[in-house]
């Protein structure tokens, strides 16, 4: 159920935050957005903000009444979103990946986001240059998003690449490892869904996915050969 917003003190839409930081100890909440009343944040992009709970988002319980709409929420150095007490959160259509301390923690009724929600590396441009926008690959383009809506701060897709963790073939974020290469067999050989970011596919990075990166990757996975590369 979406929040009652009537009234509200604030609308945030198409920023990015990016390497903010609060205090990583006692109440050390919002690395990005401490929020109380009322307060709409949409199509937003956090990215890498650290705080002892909360980087993205920590909702206040005193008067916090957030809805978070179309917003990816990753790569944050504790959790993502945090709630305090009675505050309130409702989320529609955003992504959350990579949040090491959890990606919504306290007081939220998780169960209230189910299938509203996708677990996806948003496959940015180059983060590298704090540059978000989308891979063509990206599970947040309009195209490939579950609302047909985009998600996060950008709504086109500026480039092809999508390399950021070479032999990852399913893109779950980890590997290279056994899974990897069971896809990768499954997606060549025997029908199975297709590769999610094809240059993490191509382990030997020689710009075919083929027979031989299975074999590379079998060989850095269990034999200690070279690691796979990005094209
Ligand atoms: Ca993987
Ligand atoms: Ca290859």
């Amino acid at each position: 159920m979406s929040s009652d917003l009537s009234g509200r003190l604030a609308t945030i839409e198409y920023c990015a935050f990016y390497q903010n930081k609060a205090r990583t100890t006692g109440t050390g909440y919002g690395g990005a957005l401490r929020l109380e009343g009322r307060t709409l944040v949409r199509h937003s992009t956090f990215f890498r903000n650290t705080a002892g709970e909360g980087c993205g988002v920590s909702v206040s319980g005193d008067s916090g009444i957030v809805a978070i709409e179309n917003c990816n929420i990753t790569f944050n150095a504790n959790s993502g979103i945090q709630v305090l007490g009675t505050g309130n959160l409702s989320m529609e259509c955003s992504n959350l990946y990579d949040n090491t301390g959890g990606h919504i923690v306290g007081t939220a009724d998780t169960s209230d986001y189910t299938g509203r929600l996708i677990f996806e590396d948003p496959l940015f441009c180059d983060t590298a240059n704090a540059d978000f926008t989308l891979s063509s690959f990206s599970p947040c383009t309009m195209d490939s998003s579950p609302c047909d809506l985009y998600i996060g701060q950008y709504y086109m897709s500026a480039c092809d690449y999508c390399c950021n963790l070479a032999g990852d073939v399913n893109n779950d974020g980890f590997g290279p490892d056994l899974i990897d290469i069971q896809y990768l067999t499954n997606a060549l050989f025997l029908g199975g869904p297709a590769i999610p970011c094809p240059e993490e596919g191509d382990a030997n990075g020689n710009g075919n996915v083929d027979m031989i990166d299975v074999q590379y990757l079998v060989n850095a996975v269990f034999h200690g050969g070279p690691a796979p590369v990005c094209p």
